[in-house]
């Protein structure tokens, strides 16, 4: 018997000993060096060889593969991570340009946001949670090219912006605040970049859900279905009276980034705009605004949407950049309706009618985007830049319309 179990022993023993463990040291360089492309390694090609890689290569290559198959997140220290300030992001800017950032610069900056609007400490936000939560918004866009992660951390970027530089912060107060945040870090998830319209004519499983705002919807499904997440829950230390204010006045703000919400509720924002001149450069909180709930929730729909909008407030490289982005994905829409619906895309969606472009951005500025800058100019002086780049950017594309 005692010869039996040392032979077992033994055997244990020496195929232990055929197990190396890769030192500490050796996995934390892997961690430091920048992962290069599917393309670069040519990890798609069936005639694939590996005689030129080196064997750092073939450690970084399945990094890769693990990393494009969705296996692992890359950014789970970002907790561990020093949190560069609001100045070092030009967080404050309302001309700020994420081309710069990297994708871990993203979260940080959105980590730093969180912490200067007090958020974390007021509502008793467990860090580890509040990062869980980040990776798992960020997780939910997908690769299109204008609705991904990058326009939803802009719009949150520009209302942290509009809060600060106004003051308005004090008239809408933490609770929401904290809702306008998540809601534009949240109000475009799960985008296929395909419009309502769209769904609609492929008869899609969502427009059978939602026959108005139908993306919009979603989006707010997405939205609560991450904030109930085991992990992921940031708002599960306030009263039951502050969660319930917070998703109502969250549903709303992502609600109202559907442009027919917009539409429906503009003139009367107007109407408040011409009664009341200023909401204070001070955002005194005794103004019509602060006090009066329907006008508070008229200011937070119109400022999703200049959030939401705000690319054509931007310096003109910029304002380029992005146009391309959205002209890219309104295309695509539209091979997508020649090819599966047997349809002919609208102009905007068809890529034959590419040149008209600028003339169509001039359209998109005059009916959709200079009312609501103009009235925010009114509000608060600090927002007349807006306004002067949306006037400019709109001069770029008449020369880029008369020009051909
Ligand atoms: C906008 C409303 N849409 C239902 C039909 C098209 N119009 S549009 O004629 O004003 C128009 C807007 C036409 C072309 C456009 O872009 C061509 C590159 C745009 C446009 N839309 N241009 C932009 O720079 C931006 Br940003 C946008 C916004 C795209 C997202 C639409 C969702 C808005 C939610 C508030
Ligand atoms: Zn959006």
């Amino acid at each position: 018997k005692a010869i039996t179990a040392m032979a077992k022993q033994s055997v244990t023993l020496d195929v232990l000993s055929y197990h190396a463990s890769a030192s500490i040291d050796d996995a934390q360089r892997l961690r430091t060096l920048r992962i290069p492309s599917s393309v670069h390694f040519k990890l798609h090609e069936l005639e694939f060889d590996d005689i030129d890689l080196s064997d750092e290569d073939t450690l970084l290559a399945c990094l890769r593969m693990f990393l494009d198959l969705d296996f692992v997140e890359r950014f789970l220290d970002i907790d561990t991570l020093r949190i560069p300030s609001s100045v070092h992001f030009k967080l404050h800017e309302l001309d700020f340009d994420d081309i710069d950032l990297s994708d871990e610069d993203t979260l940080l900056a959105c980590l730093r946001m969180f912490l200067d609007l007090d958020f974390v400490e007021r509502f008793l936000i467990e860090y580890g949670v509040l990062c869980r939560w980040l990776l798992s918004v960020k997780k939910n866009y997908r690769n299109v090219t204008y609705h991904n992660w990058r326009h939803a951390f802009n719009v949150a970027q520009m209302m942290f912006a509009i809060l600060t530089e106004t003051q308005w912060w004090k008239i809408f107060g933490e609770l929401e605040c904290l809702a306008l945040i998540i809601g534009c870090l949240c109000h475009d998830l799960d985008h296929r970049g395909t419009n309502n319209s769209f769904q609609i004519k492929a008869s899609s499983p969502l427009a059978q859900l939602y026959s108005t705002s139908t993306m919009e919807h979603h989006h707010f499904d997405q939205c609560l279905m991450i904030l109930n997440s085991p992990g992921n829950q940031i708002l599960a230390n306030l009263s039951s009276d502050d969660y319930e204010r917070v998703v109502k006045v969250l549903e709303d703000a992502i609600l109202s980034t559907d442009l027919a919400v917009y539409f429906s509720k503009r003139t009367a924002f107007i109407e408040c705009v011409r009664s009341e001149r200023s909401v204070g450069s001070a955002g005194s909180v005794g103004s019509a605004w602060g006090e009066c709930g329907e006008r508070r929730g008229l200011l937070r729909a119109m400022l999703m949407t200049a959030c939401d909008l705000a690319a054509i407030t931007k310096p003109w490289p910029v304002e380029r950049r992005v146009a391309a982005l959205v002209a890219g994905e309104f295309f695509r829409q539209g091979d997508l309706e020649r090819h599966n619906l047997n349809l002919t895309p609208i102009d905007i969606m068809n890529r034959d009618k590419e040149d008209e472009l600028p003339a169509m951005q001039v359209k998109f500025i005059d009916t959709i985007c200079l009312p609501i800058y103009e009235a925010f100019a009114v509000l608060s002086p600090a927002l007349q830049p807006l306004l002067d780049r949306v006037k400019s950017n709109r001069a770029h594309w008449i020369d880029l319309a008369n020009n051909d």
